[in-house]
Protein backbone atom coordinates (compact mmCIF):
# COMPACT_ATOMS: atom_id res chain seq x y z
CA UNK A 1 0.00 0.00 0.00
CA UNK A 2 1.38 3.08 -1.18
CA UNK A 3 1.20 6.21 1.58
CA UNK A 4 0.71 9.69 0.96
CA UNK A 5 0.49 12.91 3.18
CA UNK A 6 0.08 16.17 2.49
CA UNK A 7 -0.23 18.91 5.02
CA UNK A 8 -2.28 22.21 5.25
CA UNK A 9 -5.06 24.75 7.03
CA UNK A 10 -8.26 23.56 4.81
CA UNK A 11 -10.06 26.97 6.53
CA UNK A 12 -12.98 27.92 4.41
CA UNK A 13 -12.78 24.58 2.10
CA UNK A 14 -13.20 25.10 -1.05
CA UNK A 15 -12.32 23.40 -4.64
CA UNK A 16 -8.89 23.83 -4.81
CA UNK A 17 -7.91 21.79 -1.59
CA UNK A 18 -10.28 19.27 -3.15
CA UNK A 19 -8.18 19.30 -6.06
CA UNK A 20 -5.14 18.45 -4.07
CA UNK A 21 -6.56 16.11 -2.24
CA UNK A 22 -7.66 13.96 -5.06
CA UNK A 23 -4.40 14.65 -6.80
CA UNK A 24 -2.47 13.53 -3.92
CA UNK A 25 -4.53 10.62 -3.46
CA UNK A 26 -3.75 9.44 -6.96
CA UNK A 27 -0.33 9.23 -5.68
CA UNK A 28 -1.14 5.98 -3.83
CA UNK A 29 -3.98 4.16 -2.34
CA UNK A 30 -4.15 5.48 1.60
CA UNK A 31 -3.73 10.17 2.12
CA UNK A 32 -3.02 10.96 5.55
CA UNK A 33 -3.68 14.68 5.67
CA UNK A 34 -2.07 16.82 8.46
CA UNK A 35 -4.08 19.24 9.19
CA UNK A 36 -3.02 22.32 11.11
CA UNK A 37 -4.31 23.32 14.88
CA UNK A 38 -5.50 26.11 15.73
CA UNK A 39 -2.86 27.19 17.72
CA UNK A 40 -0.61 26.41 15.16
CA UNK A 41 -2.14 28.53 12.59
CA UNK A 42 -2.09 31.71 14.90
CA UNK A 43 1.53 31.25 16.18
CA UNK A 44 3.50 30.04 13.49
CA UNK A 45 0.94 31.17 10.63
CA UNK A 46 -0.54 34.34 11.86
CA UNK A 47 -3.99 32.89 10.36
CA UNK A 48 -7.08 32.95 12.48
CA UNK A 49 -9.34 29.64 11.09
CA UNK A 50 -12.60 30.66 10.36
CA UNK A 51 -13.57 26.82 11.62
CA UNK A 52 -12.20 25.47 14.77
CA UNK A 53 -9.83 22.42 14.25
CA UNK A 54 -12.30 19.77 15.03
CA UNK A 55 -14.91 21.45 12.66
CA UNK A 56 -12.16 21.41 9.56
CA UNK A 57 -11.22 17.86 10.75
CA UNK A 58 -14.64 16.83 10.57
CA UNK A 59 -15.12 18.27 6.82
CA UNK A 60 -11.92 16.95 5.89
CA UNK A 61 -13.08 13.46 7.15
CA UNK A 62 -16.13 13.16 5.05
CA UNK A 63 -13.63 14.38 2.01
CA UNK A 64 -13.78 10.55 -0.07
CA UNK A 65 -9.78 11.37 -1.09
CA UNK A 66 -9.36 11.34 2.77
CA UNK A 67 -8.19 8.12 4.95
CA UNK A 68 -6.66 9.81 7.63
CA UNK A 69 -6.30 12.82 9.50
CA UNK A 70 -4.17 14.02 12.17
CA UNK A 71 -2.94 17.06 13.65
CA UNK A 72 -0.18 19.49 12.58
CA UNK A 73 1.70 21.05 15.39
CA UNK A 74 4.58 22.65 14.53
CA UNK A 75 6.94 23.40 11.48
CA UNK A 76 9.21 20.22 13.01
CA UNK A 77 7.14 17.49 12.61
CA UNK A 78 7.01 16.30 9.02
CA UNK A 79 10.57 13.90 9.32
CA UNK A 80 9.04 12.35 12.52
CA UNK A 81 5.51 11.75 10.45
CA UNK A 82 6.84 10.49 7.47
CA UNK A 83 8.49 7.81 9.70
CA UNK A 84 5.99 7.15 11.64
CA UNK A 85 3.04 6.39 9.24
CA UNK A 86 5.88 4.99 7.13
CA UNK A 87 5.12 7.49 3.75
CA UNK A 88 6.16 6.87 0.50
CA UNK A 89 5.29 10.05 -0.90
CA UNK A 90 4.88 13.70 0.18
CA UNK A 91 2.44 16.28 -1.00
CA UNK A 92 1.93 20.14 -1.07
CA UNK A 93 0.49 22.83 -3.94
CA UNK A 94 3.45 24.23 -5.64
CA UNK A 95 3.08 27.94 -3.69
CA UNK A 96 5.60 25.55 -1.46
CA UNK A 97 8.19 24.66 -4.26
CA UNK A 98 11.15 23.24 -2.55
CA UNK A 99 10.56 24.46 0.75
CA UNK A 100 10.35 20.39 2.06
CA UNK A 101 13.05 19.05 -0.18
CA UNK A 102 15.34 18.33 3.21
CA UNK A 103 12.10 15.38 2.86
CA UNK A 104 13.55 13.65 -0.24
CA UNK A 105 16.28 11.97 2.15
CA UNK A 106 13.17 10.36 3.41
CA UNK A 107 10.32 10.13 0.77
CA UNK A 108 8.98 11.12 -2.85
CA UNK A 109 8.33 14.58 -2.55
CA UNK A 110 5.92 15.85 -5.46
CA UNK A 111 4.51 19.48 -5.36
CA UNK A 112 1.10 19.98 -7.37
CA UNK A 113 0.15 22.80 -9.36
CA UNK A 114 -2.42 25.13 -7.47
CA UNK A 115 -5.77 25.61 -8.64
CA UNK A 116 -5.84 29.32 -10.01
CA UNK A 117 -8.49 31.94 -9.01
CA UNK A 118 -9.71 30.28 -5.88
CA UNK A 119 -8.07 30.87 -2.25
CA UNK A 120 -9.54 31.46 1.43
CA UNK A 121 -8.45 35.16 1.20
CA UNK A 122 -10.45 35.60 -2.31
CA UNK A 123 -13.75 34.52 -0.77
CA UNK A 124 -13.09 36.26 2.27
CA UNK A 125 -12.21 39.71 -0.19
CA UNK A 126 -16.04 38.53 -2.37
CA UNK A 127 -17.59 38.55 0.85
CA UNK A 128 -16.62 41.72 1.80
CA UNK A 129 -14.98 40.17 5.04
N1 LIG B 1 -4.13 24.74 -2.56
C1 LIG B 1 -4.28 24.55 -3.94
N2 LIG B 1 -4.98 25.44 -4.66
C2 LIG B 1 -5.55 26.52 -4.07
C3 LIG B 1 -5.42 26.71 -2.68
C4 LIG B 1 -4.70 25.80 -1.94
O1 LIG B 1 -3.76 23.57 -4.49
N3 LIG B 1 -6.26 27.40 -4.84
C5 LIG B 1 -3.34 23.76 -1.80
C6 LIG B 1 -2.12 24.37 -1.12
O2 LIG B 1 -1.04 24.49 -2.04
C7 LIG B 1 -1.85 23.34 -0.02
C8 LIG B 1 -3.25 22.83 0.33
O3 LIG B 1 -4.12 23.22 -0.77
O4 LIG B 1 -1.07 22.27 -0.55
C9 LIG B 1 -3.78 23.41 1.61
O5 LIG B 1 -3.75 24.82 1.50
P1 LIG B 1 -3.73 25.69 2.85
O6 LIG B 1 -4.80 25.23 3.76
O7 LIG B 1 -3.62 27.14 2.48
O8 LIG B 1 -2.34 25.20 3.47
P2 LIG B 1 -1.16 26.12 4.05
O9 LIG B 1 -1.72 27.16 4.95
O10 LIG B 1 -0.34 26.51 2.90
O11 LIG B 1 -0.42 25.09 5.03
O12 LIG B 1 3.22 22.63 6.78
C10 LIG B 1 2.55 23.06 5.59
C11 LIG B 1 1.44 24.02 5.92
O13 LIG B 1 0.60 23.50 6.92
C12 LIG B 1 0.64 24.32 4.65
Amino acid sequence: MKRVITYGTFDLLHYGHINLLRRAKEQGDYLIVALSTDEFNWNSKQKKCYFPYEKRKQLLEAIRYVDLVIPEENWEQKIEDVKLYKVDTFVMGDDWEGKFDFLKDYCEVVYLPRTPEISTTQIKKDLGK
